[in-house]
């Protein structure tokens, strides 16, 4: 091959990578994150953490079911978000938090809510509105201190799916305003334990499956209705989707 020619196929080569990439990532198409401050997929795709799998490509996309409270919308090809055990770093900030969202798809809004440990610290109702790209959220942190985790859910109006976006944040005790990032603390370099949680045995319900509305499958030793028709993953199981699955 003639060096010119080569130079031909590397760039072919370039070009076509990222176009793979987009396809295999495709589930659907593109939606939202908190980018600042950022949040833990916003990490991983400014390279600040690494060996985070696929998320570096599309931190947008971390979609699934309303109801969830983790970090990874139940998506194992996403857990590494959920997996409190990596050198997450955190960004400093005083009690109010503004915290800002980038938006590639702007989906009708029902709410926008705010939990730290379990407990919703806010909520913002848009009553269906369809938001701008960016959407500008000031949140009061009720006063905790130290280091915690928050969980931020876009609850979108028209789907039964939310997007879910986790935030590490140092807080310190003098209020004031936002924004220091620490440090990259250590980028982790340990391989994410694959954690798919193993379901409890028994029951009808499957993973890749396409269930419509009215399907009856028992999963756990309770039976469920499905009231949202959808093509269920691992992560999905009815008692964790409250918004697909009825417990009947
Ligand atoms: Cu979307």
């Amino acid at each position: 091959m003639s060096l010119k020619r080569k130079l031909a196929a590397v760039i072919a080569g370039v070009g076509i990578a990222p176009f793979i990439v987009v396809v295999s990532a495709g589930t659907a198409s593109a939606h939202g994150y908190i980018s600042s401050p950022p949040s833990r997929q916003a990490m991983c795709a400014q390279g600040r953490v690494s060996n985070c799998g696929p998320i570096v490509y599309e931190p947008q996309s971390v979609e699934g079911p309303k109801g969830q409270r983790n970090c990874h919308a139940g998506l194992s090809q996403f857990a590494v978000l959920n997996d409190d055990s990596r050198a997450w770093p955190t960004t400093s900030v005083g009690n109010n938090v503004t915290f800002n969202w980038t938006l590639t798809a702007r989906h009708a809004t029902s709410t926008w809510e705010y939990y730290v440990g379990g407990t919703r610290i806010a909520e913002f109702n848009d009553g269906g509105r369809q938001p701008a790209a960016t959407v500008t959220h000031n949140v009061s942190l009720g006063g905790r201190t130290g280091r915690i985790k928050l969980l931020a859910i876009w609850n979108i109006a028209d789907t039964p799916m939310a997007f879910y976006s986790c935030v590490d944040l140092q807080v310190g005790s003098g209020g004031g305003t936002p924004t220091t990032t620490n440090p990259p603390t250590t980028t982790t370099t340990t391989r994410p334990p694959t954690t798919t949680t193993q379901p409890p045995v028994g029951g009808t319900w499957a993973a890749n499956t396409a269930y419509s509305v009215g399907s009856q499958v028992s999963y756990g030793g309770a039976n469920y209705r499905c009231v949202q028709a959808h093509t269920s993953l691992v992560g999905w199981e009815p008692p964790n989707t409250p918004a697909l699955w009825q417990r009947v």
